[in-house]
């Protein structure tokens, strides 16, 4: 099995033109594999560090010069050293770093370059294996699947962008559209991009600007998130479906963004809420709205609401928890023992290594709940995440609106892998269709 010889990292840029890292990992057959890393503007406080320079002279403090030489002077030396990992050996390679790192937020050498390394070795590891990379993921790096057969995720398309991805005044962050009926990954976004281009009519002939935020959908100033909701259930009907039963809503509220520790109290649409009002405020729109999925409706220091969230909530909708689990298996289990959601959002860079985002996925998976792979609200043509959401047979892939080729390399991804599989099933959400 060939070894890997030298990892090189360098500063590229992400969507936003903020800097990132990018790494590539050679082989001793001379095989190259290459990953980017993405960057998140809502993060969970607990998310793995993201290390970055501060120098303010010098884009504006978000340089990644540090990681970069983290990879170059440290981490590359260290685990290219004596040519010490076969190119697949992911475990072994992932598990040296953490433990060169030694601390439990990588926040000495950084997850950005951790991340970096650790997805390029495992596209370096598909290259050698001559395997594309789902492939290799599923069936050389043994990823948790709960399914025998490949199974095309569903897509979150977040078509209206607010918090901070915009800068409008809608405090919840995405309004997204679940496109699901069940024929084809193909054909579910086919009817996503029909609604994202049949909201923009709805827009402009409502007047509203139908610029596009961070994650490439709409950012309009609207009265009110009921406006928001029913101006994707216009675009969704315009364009020829059913609201609920083709095309179901989903949230991220992002709630953490805007709760208030100290009075513990959420500021939305100009008013306070406490915990039980935003339950309540949520279970409104459950029965008005056919919403899929509610990710982050409470904030991450909120630890008893969530119980209490779910504990209403949870036998009527999907509850993500992005911010509240950060990927990481620990604050899972803690999560799950507390009854806090039924579902989690994967983000690879909140943990920091491909094996731990494994580890997560698995004990989610065991314990039943729904895994959506997401993406960043910045990121690069990296579609190493479509390739995780099928490796993984998740069901879901969050990877925003129909705009922007940062966003759209991950749907055009999917395309490839899915033409390559054939017949491959898709994602069916049980619980669409009910109003
Ligand atoms: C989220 C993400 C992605 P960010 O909150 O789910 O949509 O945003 O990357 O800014 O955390
Ligand atoms: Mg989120």
């Amino acid at each position: 099995m060939p070894k890997l010889t030298r990892v090189h990292a360098r500063q590229i840029l992400d969507s936003r033109g903020n800097p990132t890292i990018e790494v590539d990992a050679w082989s001793d057959q001379g095989l190259c594999g290459r990953a980017a890393v993405p960057s998140g503007a809502s993060t969970g406080s607990r998310e793995a560090l993201e290390l970055r320079d501060g120098d303010k002279k010098c884009f504006q403090g978000k340089g990644v010069l540090k990681a970069v030489s983290n990879v170059n002077e440290v981490l590359g030396p260290y685990i290219t050293e004596e040519k010490k990992f076969q190119v697949n050996d992911q475990v072994g390679l992932d598990r040296a770093m953490i433990d060169l790192d030694g601390t439990e937020y990588k926040s000495k050498l950084g997850a950005n370059a951790l991340l970096g390394i650790s997805l390029a070795v495992a596209r370096l590891g598909a290259q050698t294996s001559k395997l594309p990379l789902y492939k290799y993921l599923r069936e050389v790096l043994k990823c948790p699947h709960p399914t025998e057969k490949y199974v095309m995720p569903t897509p979150l398309m977040n078509i209206i962008n607010g918090g901070a991805h915009a800068s409008n005044n809608l405090d919840i962050q995405e309004f997204m559209i679940v496109p699901c009926m069940a024929k084809s990954f193909a054909e579910n976004l086919r009817a996503g991009v029909e609604v994202f281009h049949s909201l923009k009519k709805v827009l402009d002939k409502a007047g509203h600007s139908t610029n596009v935020g961070d994650e490439g959908g709409f950012a309009p100033n609207l009265k009110s998130h009921e406006e928001a909701i029913e101006s994707v259930l216009k675009a969704i009907e315009l364009a020829g479906y059913r609201p609920g039963v083709d095309v179901a809503l989903s949230l991220d509220c992002a709630a953490s963004e805007f709760y208030q520790e100290k009075t513990q109290l959420y500021s939305m649409q100009g008013k306070d809420f406490t915990t039980e009002e935003m339950i309540e405020y949520y279970s409104g729109f459950l029965k008005k709205y056919p919403i899929y999925s509610i990710e982050d409706g409470l904030a991450e220091g909120d630890q008893k609401g969530w119980t209490a969230l779910n504990s209403r909530l949870g036998s009527q909708v999907v509850l993500v928890g992005d911010d509240l689990f950060v990927t990481n298996k620990k604050i899972l289990a803690h999560g799950i023992e507390m009854k806090q959601a039924n579902a989690i959002l994967v983000k690879v860079n909140q943990i920091g290594t491909l094996t731990e985002t494994f580890e997560t996925m698995d004990l989610a998976f065991r314990n039943k709940m729904v895994n959506i792979v997401s993406h960043r609200s910045g990121e690069t043509s990296d579609h190493f995440i479509a390739d995780l959401a099928v490796a993984t047979s998740a069901g879901h892939i969050k990877t925003g609106s129909a705009s922007r080729s940062d966003r759209m390399e991950k749907y055009n991804q999917l395309l490839r892998i899915e033409e390559e599989l054939g017949q491959a099933a898709v994602y069916h959400p049980v619980r669409v269709g009910r109003k």
